[in-house]
């Protein structure tokens, strides 16, 4: 396992400088539509012109702090998505476990779903308008659906009328314990732990591939909340403040974030780890938070050459 400590100090010191480019990645469901958005990271085949092949060091990215929003402090957060004015989030801990919809801004959900008490929610990824849910152990994967709600809004209070419901479609099994989830639109992307980040047909589940991540040649265990974005798969490390960038091409970090000063905000006797990454395809900025923090950050990401 590589020592998380060990990895800040190497991606604090280096400086890899980036050129700017424009948003394109086909694969991406939510494309933003509107302006071109200049970019601080880019994985894949369309990543930077100035990315080396092999075993790249890993740039840090830096952030300003653009906004930030209320969050429940009893949501042990595992997976978020932003879509459309609302964030969508999974929650952990067995008994207490849910999936949640709740305008951005907005403390109290509008929608949620508990899951059953066998079960320890994780990861979550929107698949078309399915709702996908991990959980830790059980090998169990939930699909929900957003029901909207008949009901005649105008008998109705504004809160009865927002009361729409995730219906669950379907469960699943998947072969390992289920940690983080994403999808590009092609596949979805699970970890469970390891250095192993599986990626799976949309609609069994089946593994397509496996990929080891690393920073230059030394794996990187513990991957957990997992968010696809300008085809890189940016993720969690479970039990640090360090979010990572991977390529899914060969699985290399190719940038680094450190959100040890949003970690430190939240510190109290609630708060847990950090946790929960969702893109904003609607203006390039990344919302964070943690286990049980009071609030979720937006950030806009920056890189030396900017
Ligand atoms: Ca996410």
């Amino acid at each position: 396992m590589i020592k998380l400590s060990a990895l800040c100090n190497i991606v604090v010191v280096l400086k890899v400088a980036l050129a700017t480019g424009t948003l394109a990645h086909a694969n991406e469901p939510h494309v933003n539509s509107q302006a071109q958005l200049p970019l601080a990271f880019r994985c894949g085949a369309t990543r930077h012109r100035s990315a080396v092949a092999g075993s790249p060091t890993p740039e840090p990215l830096s952030f300003k702090l653009v906004d930030h929003y209320p969050h429940r402090n009893n949501a042990f957060s595992q997976g978020l998505i932003f879509h459309q004015g609302y964030i969508y989030e999974s929650t952990g801990l067995y008994g207490q476990s849910m999936l949640a919809r709740y305008p951005l801004g907005q403390l109290t959900p509008d929608t949620s779903q508990t899951l059953d008490d066998k079960y320890f929610g994780e990861g979550l990824a929107m698949v078309d308008d399915e709702f996908v849910v991990l959980t830790w152990k059980s090998g169990d994967v939930l699909r929900y659906r957003l029901t909207q709600n008949t009901t005649d809004a105008t008998t109705q209070s504004d809160s009865q009328s927002q009361a729409n419901t995730f219906e669950l479609t379907a469960t699943q099994q998947i072969e390992s314990e289920g940690w983080g989830l994403t999808s590009n639109g092609t596949s979805l992307v699970s970890s469970d732990g390891s250095s192993a980040l599986t990626f799976r047909n949309l609609e069994t589940l089946k593994p397509e591939k496996k990929i080891i991540v690393r920073v230059m040649d030394r794996p990187v265990k513990h991957l957990n909340e997992l968010e696809w974005a300008n085809g890189c798969i940016m993720a969690n490390i479970w039990g640090s403040d360090t979010v990572v960038l991977i390529d899914p091409t060969d699985g290399q970090v190719r940038y680094t974030i450190d959100l040890a000063s949003l970690a430190k905000r939240e510190r109290n006797d609630q708060a847990n780890v950090t946790n929960g990454i969702a893109y904003r395809h609607d203006n390039g900025n990344v919302l964070v938070t943690g286990k049980n923090w009071q609030h979720i950050y937006e950030l806009e990401l920056s890189n030396a050459a900017q």
